[in-house]
């Protein structure tokens, strides 16, 4: 049989299961990727399981989100991070290395490999032809013990790109078109596959840019092929003999397939507040904007930056706009050195900062009270930039540029200019001094963990109860991301392994008493949320499910849920489940109290579960756990799992 990119890779890593659309499979897992905001956690998770080593090909630890040192607990996670790589024996990239996801790609990633990472945009590895996902920490803390990765096959979503991208249109505004036409859930269940003649104007830094934001449509991965474009790749990172070839069999076919025309493309913004408000830049232009922010792992390309400074150079950006560049590695930062863009970019009045995350996740940069910020990141979700009443855009370099010269919204065909041709350098400044080398085993054995005061341990939680009664305490909309559940920011992220103090901002954006009501009856048996379409879109921040679990969260009733975050509260014991008539969202109020009876007879049982809400009826809801899944839930949890595994085996 004909297969297609992602068919192959599921079929060569299939370790259980059979590759039905919806089913769980279980994939083997070559590689994995954390960074240190989830990373902390995945080590705590190793530790707690007594992993002595590793046993994937390669596995990469990150440091570049929490980067801002203004008391110990940044650096404080940054060593114990490095003490966690030496012991586990993983590689360790430095503070100041970069953004995992384009690091990852140059100098680990391989064509026709597998990864989870804890972090979303795992999947931008997928721009050289791996079968890369994003998942909760739990998940990838097994895969790096050697344990399979379960997900539900997708359906594979064919997207042919024909014709060739027009000037001032670059790979942001073709994942920008694909928000445009399907919204933030267009991607959900699915995995993105691009192929078509279209391809050869994408070189696979543009593929990653495409890539990452697949995260943004709620896809469980993108996939591209490993071709001429990816060798060429691998010959420049001077990495040739990693390369392969991998591509779709002719005649493969999709579960679905669409077309998209390059030549007919124009420049594309997400307005506020979600990456799926998309719309031509004409129709914006010449609001005033405060902000242009060039970087993170959505435009980390080194042509995604020559082409500000060619666009700025020997000018002046407008007088009122902060232009802020956020180099996504440090081998971009060394290019742009050599090749004197840098010099442009700050001649124009670009603030650098260092090589990493940064203001993507809220970490620095906030935008002034109800100011225009336009950014090159992936996402826009309410209060993410870390200003509360925030108004941020997602657009490509070129239209972030073009506006930081004119002060307002600008289409870049209306600049006048010529489009600039950029260049890559010919032998980019490849230095590995940063990325530390896993140690021998005998080393690694005698590696203390190095703990600072801010570094607790994860809590045991009691297996799920056969019935509940739990009061609503929250009911929210649609369309909540993670990072309305649990903010990043410079105020929250320094307790990403810290339980105790990051549960207390849980859901602040939204509700800043839901901490105190949650924690006033958690001893009395916890509460439960309602929640709209597509709960828990956005990051893979397992923290999202555990601190409201540790404030007493034992189940969320939601219309539909995002992938990553639905995984997660199935991991810490979260019972996730779905209405089956969207009306019942209407009749469940913030007051109300629901019923949950005999849980261990019937979820391993059937689907349906009855609710009743006390004084009201009862409603039907459903969940979809998979035979393990209901496990882990029975269990309480993930960790509870693995250990009555262990114990069976012993
Ligand atoms: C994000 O882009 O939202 C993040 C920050 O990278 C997250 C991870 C995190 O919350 O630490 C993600 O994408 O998973």
């Amino acid at each position: 049989m004909a297969l297609n990119v992602a068919q192959k890779l599921i079929k060569e890593h299939l370790i259980e299961g059979e590759m039905r659309t919806g089913e769980e499979i279980g994939l083997k897992i070559d590689q994995t990727l954390t960074q240190d905001a989830t990373g902390t956690l995945v080590m705590l998770e190793l530790e707690a399981m007594g992993i002595d080593r590793v046993k994937t090909e390669a596995s990469a630890q990150y440091v570049d989100h929490n980067l801002i040192q203004v008391d110990h607990k940044n650096p404080d996670d940054h060593l114990f991070l490095e003490s966690a790589t030496r012991r586990f024996g993983v590689y360790f990239s430095k503070p100041g290395n970069g953004v995992s996801h384009p690091v990852h790609m140059q100098r680990i990633g391989k064509p026709g490999k597998t990864m989870v990472g804890s972090d979303s945009h795992t999947c931008a590895a997928g721009s050289i032809g791996m079968l890369a996902m994003g998942a909760g920490g739990m998940e990838v803390a097994l895969a790096m013990a050697g344990k399979p990765f379960y997900v539900k096959m997708p359906e594979i979503w064919g997207v042919k790109l024909t014709g060739e991208l027009p000037e001032w249109v670059s790979a942001k505004d073709v994942i920008l078109e694909l928000l445009r036409r399907h919204g933030v859930k267009g991607g959900v269940g699915r995995i993105i596959e691009f192929y078509g003649p279209g391809l050869k104007c994408l070189g696979a830094m543009d593929r990653h840019v495409i890539a990452n934001m697949g995260a943004e449509l709620g896809a469980t991965t993108t996939v591209f092929p490993s071709d001429e474009e990816v060798r060429k790749f691998f010959e420049l990172e001077e990495r040739a003999g990693d390369w392969k070839e991998l591509k779709a069999d002719k005649g493969a076919t999709y579960d679905i397939t669409e077309e998209m025309d390059l030549s007919s493309l124009e420049p594309l913004i997400a307005k506020p507040t979600s990456p799926g408000n998309v719309v031509p830049v004409r129709e914006v232009a010449g609001e005033p904007i405060y902000q242009a922010y060039i970087g993170s792992s959505a435009n980390p390309g080194y042509r995604d930056f020559a082409i500000v400074a060619e666009m700025v150079k020997g000018r002046q950006v407008s007088s009122n706009v902060s232009l802020d560049i956020n180099p996504a590695s440090r081998q971009l930062l060394s290019d742009l050195t050599k090749t004197g863009l840098l010099f442009e970019l700050i001649q124009a009045g670009g603030r650098l900062h260092q090589a990493g995350c940064n203001g993507c996740i809220g970490m620095g940069q906030a935008p002034a009270t109800g100011k225009n910020s336009l950014r090159t990141t992936p996402r826009n979700f309410p209060g993410r930039s870390g200003t509360k009443e925030d108004s941020v855009f997602l657009c490509s370099p070129e239209t972030a540029a073009a506006s930081a010269l004119t002060g307002k919204i600008t289409d870049p065909r209306d600049l006048g200019m010529d489009y600039p041709q950029v260049e890559l350098p010919e032998h980019p400044t490849i230095n590995n001094e940063l990325l530390e080398k896993p140690l021998p085993l005998e080393q690694s054995r005698k590696t203390e963990l190095v703990k600072g005061p801010n570094i607790s341990t994860i809590p045991e939680f009691e297996p799920l109860p056969d019935s509940m009664e739990l009061p609503v305490i929250f009911k929210v909309g649609d369309d909540i991301s993670t990072d309305e559940i649990l903010a990043g920011g410079g105020r929250v992220l320094p307790f990403r392994s810290n339980l105790e103090e990051i549960s207390k901002f849980t859901f602040e954006i939204l509700d800043d008493t839901y901490y105190k009501r949650a924690m006033g009856i958690r001893e009395q048996g916890g509460h439960v949320i309602i929640g709209g379409n597509n709960y828990g879109q956005g990051s893979s921040r397992e923290h999202a499910a555990l601190a409201p679990r540790y404030l007493g969260l034992r189940c969320v009733i939601a219309k539909d849920f995002a992938r990553i975050h639905w995984q997660n509260l199935v991991n810490f014991g979260v019972l996730p489940i779905e209405f089956i008539h969207e009306e019942d969202y209407e009749a469940i109020d913030d007051e109300d109290t629901l019923l949950v009876k005999n849980l261990h007879t019937t979820l391993p049982k059937a689907n349906e579960i009855q609710v009743e809400v006390k004084g009201k009826g009862t409603i039907n809801a459903r969940h979809s756990l998979s035979k393990r899944q209901v496990e882990v839930m029975l269990a309480g949890g993930l960790i509870n799992w693995v250990k009555q595994g262990e114990a069976a085996v012993q």
